[in-house]
């Protein structure tokens, strides 16, 4: 299978919010190609790895990373590919710094931020898989069944909560 995204994290302490993004890619049946990589730690490795992926045909990019996290527009630095960038949460500012580094890019050097933590991670490999889904129906397909049953869910939810009353809900 072609490796279409990479994933690429700033540390493995980042990985328990991450795996999330990588097993999504997975079961919509996307090659993943990953790496721990830092843009302060291992600048060299880390740009040689994007330009690695990028001969390879990597079509997206996926980096999170937390604190002064300038791991999204390190990438986006090197390549035309869209890169998305993941917030990840970390003290003391939960997240608030690594948020502002990732979205706060200068004009010219594009990174599609994600929410902060567990949403952003998930939402990371959906806007991936609708950036692949752009030239790919099956994808599409397959991203439009996931929605409807979102939507289902979420239906039967408001259904059980007519009838048994919210108390079921620990409200
Ligand atoms: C960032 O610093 C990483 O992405 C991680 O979120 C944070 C802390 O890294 P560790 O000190 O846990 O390796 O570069």
């Amino acid at each position: 299978m072609s490796e279409l995204v990479a994933v690429i994290l700033g540390s493995d302490s980042d990985l328990p919010l991450v795996s999330k993004t990588i097993s999504l890619l997975e079961e919509f049946g996307v090659g993943v190609r990953t790496a721990i990589l830092s843009a302060h730690r291992t600048p060299e490795e880390l740009f040689a790895f994007v330009g690695e992926a990028d001969k390879a045909g990597v079509k997206v990019f996926i980096a999170a990373a937390g604190m002064a996290a300038h791991l999204a527009g390190a990438v986006a630095a090197r390549t035309l590919r869209p890169v998305i960038g993941v917030p990840i949460p970390s003290a003391p500012f939960e997240g608030l710094d690594s948020l502002l580094s990732t979205v706060q890019m200068p004009g010219g050097i594009p990174v599609a931020t994600v929410g902060a933590g567990p949403a952003g991670a998930k939402n990371a490999a959906l806007l991936a898989l609708q950036i692949l889904a752009l030239g790919d129906s099956g994808l599409e397909k397959k991203l439009a069944e996931a929605r409807s049953r979102e939507r289902a869910q979420v239906l039967e939810k408001n259904r059980r909560l007519k009838e048994r009353g919210h108390r079921d809900y620990g409200v």
